[in-house]
């Protein structure tokens, strides 16, 4: 696997040196944990094709920093998270293996800016898939394993503030991910929809969802990624992740917080922040 999404260049409105200065502005940003400005600042009719060449731009630059990328995710695919962040469509970012935090080890809030987790179910593929025509059962027939995780999520961006292309260029605010330790095959969970979920943050039960948070069904928000990636000339590839989006919206990681999401078949997953 390699690379980001690659834009249809019409759509393109920057040009390359204006692509590669904002990559470069948003990889120091997250590589010094600090906020910077939004790509739409200097351009403002920055498109969406704009905010993925830069998105691209800037995982060519961690690729040929020595890193390396292990799938997809979607973003913005449940309600809630649409209206936390006021954005109404998904939108498809990149996950890096730098980003794999350890399991049982407390989070390190020193790599992150304002980090927030998400519960989200977690596809392992099996098999290659890539659109058109992509469904439902073919997504189940190519996955090798689903499970669970918390995607730390990291806006480059003060406050989390951001307009759709703004976003997406800053690779939809992927920082880490925690995966759960259970990973089922997909015959063994018939009926993803109905997947229940139960977030708790020290302690308190804060929200609950189901499978049917993301886009009706988390494999069909899979085949919406597949039939996208299609039209681009691109894949899901054997053995890589998909994230499909927070089912809840995120919870700020702070000092010595514990984060639980619980999940039917998929088991659970949880995040432990030091106190140090
Ligand atoms: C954008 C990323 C959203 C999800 O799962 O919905 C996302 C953000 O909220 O900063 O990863
Ligand atoms: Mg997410």
């Amino acid at each position: 696997m390699s690379g980001g999404p690659k834009p249809p260049s019409d759509d393109v409105t920057l040009t390359a040196d204006e692509i590669a200065s904002e990559a470069a502005r948003l990889v120091e940003a997250a590589d010094t944990r600090r906020t910077t400005d939004l790509p739409s600042l200097a351009h403002p009719a920055l498109t969406i094709e704009d905010g993925y060449a830069i998105q691209a731009a800037a995982v060519d630059l961690r690729v040929q920093g020595g890193d390396r990328v292990i799938g997809w995710k979607l973003g913005l695919t449940s309600r809630a998270k649409q209206e936390a962040m006021g954005l109404d469509a998904p939108a498809v970012g990149v996950v890096l293996a730098s980003t794999l935090e350890p399991t049982e080890t407390p989070i390190d809030l020193g790599r992150y800016i304002h980090p927030r987790v998400e519960p989200e179910i977690v596809f392992r593929m099996g098999d290659r898939l890539a659109g058109p025509g992509v469904g439902i059962p073919d997504v189940l027939a190519a996955t090798e394993a689903i499970g669970c995780g918390f995607e730390v999520i990291d806006s480059r961006f003060e406050d989390f503030k951001f307009g759709m292309a703004d976003v997406i260029g800053d690779n939809t605010s992927a920082a880490g991910l925690v995966l759960g330790p259970t990973w089922v095959p997909a015959r063994s969970v018939p009926d993803l929809a109905l997947v229940g979920m139960v977030l708790d943050v020290g302690g308190d039960q804060v929200a609950t969802a189901a499978g049917a948070a993301i886009l009706g069904h988390p494999a069909g928000a899979v085949a919406w990624l597949a039939n996208w990636l299609g039209e681009r000339g691109q894949a899901i590839e054997p053995g890589g992740l998909v994230l499909s989006g927070g089912m809840t919206d995120a919870v700020p990681l702070a000092p010595g917080r514990t984060v639980t999401a619980t999940f039917g078949r998929l088991g659970s997953v949880v995040v432990q922040v030091g106190t140090g």
